[in-house]
């Protein structure tokens, strides 16, 4: 049977064919952009996540669209590009989002968090909604899932030994940029020195600081061990980052959308949180295959340092009553 189309027929094919197509360009053109920027590497654990994981989960509704390294903005400066509209996603720190809000400091508080799995359990927890809602609402920003960083540790281009926070006096130790991380830097019995992330290499070979601090997935993964001599396994914080997007962008999105984004953000953070705890469990050993020399400090004594170095801060005053205690009691 041939199939004969009159002139109207032909029409009605010819205008079904264009909506169709035009449905399509308009798919194409309504998918939700999602430009992340962030200072970390493309091959750091997070960013292997949201590449391998993250990206395709969402791809039939939203283009993912990351800048690595701080290209397109500096560290610190993600959360207000996001709330300018520039750009709809970063890996935030406690301490940036404390520049906004001086009251979220005590989430960047040293010995605070004292594992992933806690990590995941505050940032799910009640006590969390309060400060989720105001980020939201005077950001525009919305903490949509939470990354294990790591243990930080303190590493050093001089071979002296330490022990204690005393044994810091005088080192000029790099933190980001934030006031909370200066804080923490001091608090450690350091001089703080604010470098951005991207210029960190450079400054620990040239000298312009003794040390930095960082998980040692970082360390291996930007070469420290290159410019450095020593790791101090101080894990003064279990480190964290949010992975946000922008409240106009979520709320942009159906709620059948918004549910497939928050599950592909949540798998791909437990995916990158499981790759970063394997890496972080071998890596004493392959920093020492590289030539680092790696000491237990006095735990103690730079426990109750930095404890008492927060509590006695003007941080700690903005932190609202209780939420100390409903941390802690989230601990296993
Ligand atoms: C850093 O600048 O030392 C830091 O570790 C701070 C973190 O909050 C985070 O910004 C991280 O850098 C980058 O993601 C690079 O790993």
């Amino acid at each position: 049977m041939t199939l004969k189309l009159n002139r109207r027929g032909l029409m009605a094919a010819t205008i079904a064919a264009g909506m169709a197509l035009g449905a399509g360009v308009g798919l194409a053109q309504d998918k939700l952009k999602l430009r992340l920027s962030s200072v970390n590497s493309v091959t750091d654990q997070r960013a292997i996540a949201l590449i391998e994981k993250f990206g395709p989960a969402i791809a039939d509704f939203a283009t993912f669209e990351p800048y690595w390294g701080g290209t397109l903005f500096k560290q610190g400066t993600e959360l207000e590009a996001i709330s300018r509209g520039n750009i709809e996603m970063s890996i935030s720190s406690a301490q940036e989002i404390a520049n906004f809000f001086p009251e979220f400091s005590v989430f960047s508080a040293g010995y605070l968090h004292r594992d992933a799995a806690h990590q995941v359990a505050v940032f799910n927890a009640p006590l969390m909604q309060p400060f989720k809602d105001k980020i939201e609402a005077d950001l525009g920003v919305k903490l949509l899932s939470i990354m294990y960083l790591g243990r930080r540790q303190i590493n050093l281009r001089t071979d002296k030994e330490i022990r204690t926070p005393a044994d810091l006096a005088g080192l000029k130790l790099r933190m980001p940029p934030s006031d909370a991380w200066q804080f923490l830097g001091k608090a450690l019995g350091a001089n703080p020195v604010p470098v951005p992330f991207p210029e960190l290499y450079t400054a620990l070979q040239t000298g312009s600081v003794d040390g930095q601090d960082n998980p040692l997935p970082t360390v291996m993964d930007a070469k420290y061990y290159e410019v450095t001599k020593q790791i101090v396994l101080t894990s003064h914080l279990v480190d964290l980052n949010y992975l946000t997007v922008s409240k106009k962008a979520w709320d942009s999105l159906s709620p059948e959308n918004q549910a497939k984004l928050q599950k592909a953000a949540d798998e791909a953070c437990e995916f990158g949180r499981q790759n970063q705890l394997k890496k972080e469990a071998e890596l004493v050993e392959g920093l020492k295959e590289k030539g680092l020399k790696i000491y237990e400090p006095d735990m103690e004594a730079f426990r109750t340092t930095v404890q008492k170095a927060y509590l006695d801060s003007d941080f700690s005053r903005t932190c609202p009553a209780g939420v100390v205690d409903a941390v802690n009691a989230l601990a296993k």
